[in-house]
């Protein structure tokens, strides 16, 4: 891409970035790469690679999920279809430049999707392998009117460039430095073109490993709530609410943790002093019966609501 398409790029990503709290940080950092390119332009500096190493998407929400995948599979009109943001769709490759950023909502939490141009081993800027490595997800997007099976190898290859893999996959021997895995959620889309059913179910057949698959159709609005909760359970996180006792839970605002957090971690996030002051809870949850007493090493189950004593 030449400085003046770069430049037209990114002011056209400024007009549609919404803004507010949560994209200040990546409007900030795309008006500051303008500004750099614009001087450059005005000295008349060569065409050098222009940094753009700083490029950067503020972590907002319950969890940062890359979406991931081959030219016009359809990555952007997921990010349409799920959040508010107004990506640019189009019939050709590499529509997509720079990372855009939208809030998918789940139930009562938050997932941030970042947009991404495809994964390819042509056209590559240093913070797009960066942003997959800081993601806590990969939504790995494939085209069920192509060979997904086919696709799916084109990027394990292309990322093992970037040191980079999912969860599941034998890693590459020997093992590259910084190698880093990543929790992967397969959205097969376009699941409303003809052959689509049947393209999803020889690919199910197809694939060695059980992943979380959903045939989506982001066109079509097709199975879309199914891929929310599977980013959801991907992301390996428990919602808990709080009860202050003889009142009702606060069911607006759940504490998020990792899975495997206990009781204990919870009492430390509403207050330090809980640590110590705690001395039981009862739970109101679905592996528990009504109210039940537990101690301080219960694990926390998604959903439980919880009165702390002290
Ligand atoms: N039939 C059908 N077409 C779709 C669907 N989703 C996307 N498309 C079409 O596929 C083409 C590519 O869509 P994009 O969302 O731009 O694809 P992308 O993966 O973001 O592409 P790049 O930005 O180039 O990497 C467009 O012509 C879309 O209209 C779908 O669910 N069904
Ligand atoms: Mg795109």
């Amino acid at each position: 891409m030449s400085r003046k398409e770069k430049i037209a790029v990114i002011e056209e990503l400024l007009t549609i970035i919404p803004k507010h709290k949560g994209t200040e940080r990546l409007r900030g950092d795309y008006k500051r790469r303008l500004a750099g390119l614009r001087e450059e332009q005005r000295q008349g500096k060569g065409q050098g690679r222009s940094g753009g190493g700083f490029v950067r998407v503020e972590r907002e929400g319950a969890g940062q999920a890359a979406l991931v995948g081959p030219a016009n599979a359809g990555k952007s009109a997921l990010l349409k279809a799920l959040t508010k943001a107004g990506p640019e769709v189009a019939p050709y490759p590499f529509t997509t430049r720079f990372p855009l950023p939208g809030m998918m909502a789940f139930e009562d939490i938050r997932i941030q999707l970042i947009d991404l141009p495809p994964v390819s081993t042509e056209y590559c800027e240093p913070w797009f392998p960066e942003i997959l490595r800081q993601a806590d997800l990969w939504l790995l997007v494939l085209d069920l009117g192509q060979d997904p099976l086919a696709q799916m190898e084109e990027m394990r290859r292309n990322l093992a460039g970037f040191h980079l893999g999912w969860q599941g996959a034998a890693p590459p021997d020997p093992r590259p430095a910084g190698w880093k895995e990543q929790p992967l959620v397969i959205a097969a889309n376009k699941l409303d073109l003809p052959d689509g059913m049947d393209t999803l179910e020889l690919f199910r057949e197809m694939l060695a490993k059980p992943f979380p698959v959903f045939g989506v159709s982001a066109e079509e609005q097709m199975n879309l709530d199914d891929l929310r909760k599977g980013s959801f359970d991907a992301l390996g996180l428990v919602r808990v609410y709080t009860k202050i006792p003889g009142r009702e839970a606060d069911l607006k605002t759940p504490f998020l943790f990792k899975k495997g957090s206990t009781l204990l971690d919870l009492a430390g996030a509403v207050h330090r002093d809980f640590i110590q002051k705690l001395t039981f809870a009862r739970i109101w949850g679905k592996n528990t019966y009504p109210g039940q007493k537990v101690s301080r090493d219960y694990l926390l189950a998604d959903k439980d609501v919880i009165e702390l004593h002290v």
